[in-house]
């Protein structure tokens, strides 16, 4: 019997149907192109002739195809949706998108692996990146978030060298496990996400069943201007499912597109996957009193304290016409907010909110903003940005290009006299100076993590992942590795210790 074939295998089956005649040729001027099967040359050996423009006008596209790739979330895949309020917070925040329950807004989204190269497998241990774009009427808002509500570390200074450490050795091109386990093991706030990591949920089932996070702590601002902080949650409505770490190895070389794979086949077949989207609220007095740093992003909000408190629903049903245009090409940066949503003082949104601009004027060129996935289209777009490398809109025309003027250009809120200020009002104060977070409680979430949230087989399989992947580090490297993870719990720091010993006995035998 032949195989089933899937959506996502008769893409051109469908293209052909739909389509019936695809009309005459033409070249990048849109001249028809009269013969395409043979270059233009003198006699039938050669030489070629330059004047050949069907061959020198694609071959110098070509030469310039590829744009850089994501220096981290090289691998992914994307979808478009919408997302539909449930619940009215309108007493927490005035962002348009939650106006009002039933509200629609339309959206883009982009999952990603983390570590590896444009053409890695799917399926690696890593976390996932779970972006969304909302189309607004103030403009788009980016919650670039991941599958954990955590991250490695709490300060951004570490980001290069951390994310080096995940990549290849200078020298060998390798993925390095020294490399890997020396900055984790010298960076105990790694600990949480680490766990994380080397549990189930490191190998999710491909992009439809994980959660998603914005992960920082976030700051909502409602009609009166009153402040107040926030997480939020997108829980999965598919259920979550993980792949065992032999599943996944086997993929990672039988199926390495099977994330996208999945998603695409199940969005052409109408399956299409939603999120239930939730915040955790939390006042200013509160964030006074917590015994740690509701900024950190090694740490979770508990539960039982700050409850999930519903809002809305995400649903995908619509694949991406074009994978270059929709999905390479998107621009996520959490410093695109909308009136309503602002950052919290967390320092590693603070190190984002300057980062994600800065690459994508060097992945896509300044004019990114231009490039129809990113462009706000359901705002009016009004400033004083002028010109810059493939500028392809009117540029804002005859409009005046500098600001104040008294030719009536665009005004800020001041100059029309706006009683609804776009942001908060909040005092700060402290002593400029570099602070260290290293011994800021890396533990005793793990800890929680490791006892009451994990089952029995989960915490062996836990183990059993970090010592597998443990062993090929230098000695010293497992010794202070196991140091930390025994002040998660002894017995969490036995089992990996133990693990590592039958390894070195296995290898000697
Ligand atoms: Fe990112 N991250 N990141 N990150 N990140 C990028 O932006 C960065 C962090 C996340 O599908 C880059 O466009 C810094 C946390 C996602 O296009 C870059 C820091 C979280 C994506 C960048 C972090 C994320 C990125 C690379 C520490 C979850 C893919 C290409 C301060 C809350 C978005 C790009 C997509 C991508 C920087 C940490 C999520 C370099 C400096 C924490 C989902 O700008």
């Amino acid at each position: 019997m032949a195989s089933p074939r899937s959506k996502a295998a008769d893409q051109l089956k469908e293209y052909a149907t739909a389509t019936k005649n695809g009309g005459a040729l033409t070249s990048s001027t849109g001249a028809p192109i009269d013969q395409k099967l043979q270059s233009m040359t003198v006699g039938p050996r050669g030489p070629m002739l330059l004047q050949d423009f069907a061959f020198t006008d694609e071959m110098a596209h070509f030469n310039r195809e590829r744009i850089p790739e994501r220096v981290v979330h090289a691998k992914g895949g994307g979808a478009k949706g919408y997302f539909e309020v449930t619940h009215d917070i309108t007493k927490y925040c005035k962002a348009k998108i939650f106006e009002k329950v039933g509200k629609r807004t339309p959206l883009a989204v982009r999952f990603s692996t983390v570590g590896g190269e444009a053409g890695s497998a799917d399926t690696a241990r890593d976390p996932r990146g779970f972006a969304v774009k909302f189309y607004t009427e103030d403009g788009n808002w980016d919650l670039v978030g991941n599958n954990t509500p955590i991250f490695f570390i709490r300060d951004p200074i570490f980001f290069p060298s951390f994310i080096h450490t995940q990549k290849r050795n200078p020298q060998t091109h390798l993925k390095d496990p020294d490399m890997f386990w020396d900055f984790i093991s010298l960076r105990p706030e790694t600990t949480h996400q680490v766990a994380f990591l080397f549990s189930d949920r490191g190998t999710p089932d491909g992009y439809r069943h994980m959660n998603g996070y914005g992960s920082h702590t976030f700051k909502m601002v409602n009609k009166d201007g009153k402040p107040i902080y926030c997480k939020f949650h997108f829980k999965c409505d598919q259920g979550i499912k993980n792949l065992m770490a032999d599943k996944a190895n086997e993929l990672a070389g039988s199926d390495p597109d099977y994330a996208n794979r999945d998603l695409f086949n199940a969005i052409s077949e109408g399956n299409f996957p939603s999120w239930t989207f939730k915040i955790q609220v939390m006042t200013f007095e509160q964030a006074e009193k917590l015994p740690f740093n509701p900024f950190d992003l090694t740490k979770i909000w508990p539960q039982a304290d700050y409850p999930l408190i519903p809002v809305g629903r995400m649903v995908l049903n619509e694949n991406p016409k074009n994978y270059f245009t929709d999905v390479e090409q998107i621009a996520f940066a959490p410093i695109h907010m909308v009136p309503g949503i602002e950052p919290s003082p967390d320092k590693m949104l603070h190190g984002r909110l300057y980062s994600y601009p800065d690459t994508h004027r060097h992945r896509l060129g300044t004019n990114y903003m231009q490039i129809p996935i990113n462009c706000p289209y359901r705002a009016r777009l009004a400033n004083y940005q002028r010109d810059g490398p493939q500028n392809v809109t009117d540029n804002q025309g005859n409009a005046p290009n500098y600001y104040p003027n008294s030719f009536n250009g665009p005004q800020d809120g001041d100059a029309r006299k706006d009683t609804q200020p776009d942001l908060s009002v909040y005092s700060v104060s402290g002593d400029v100076k570099k602070y260290s977070t290293r011994d800021d409680d890396n533990y005793s979430q793990v800890t929680n993590f490791w006892s009451k949230v994990l089952s029995e087989p989960e915490r062996q399989r836990l183990a059993e992942n970090i010592a597998g992947h443990l062993k090929d580090a230098q000695g010293f490297l497992q010794e202070r590795t196991v140091g930390n993870f025994s002040q998660v719990h002894s017995d969490l720091g036995g089992r990996i210790r133990k693990m590592l010993d039958d390894f070195k006995s296995q290898a000697k035998m």
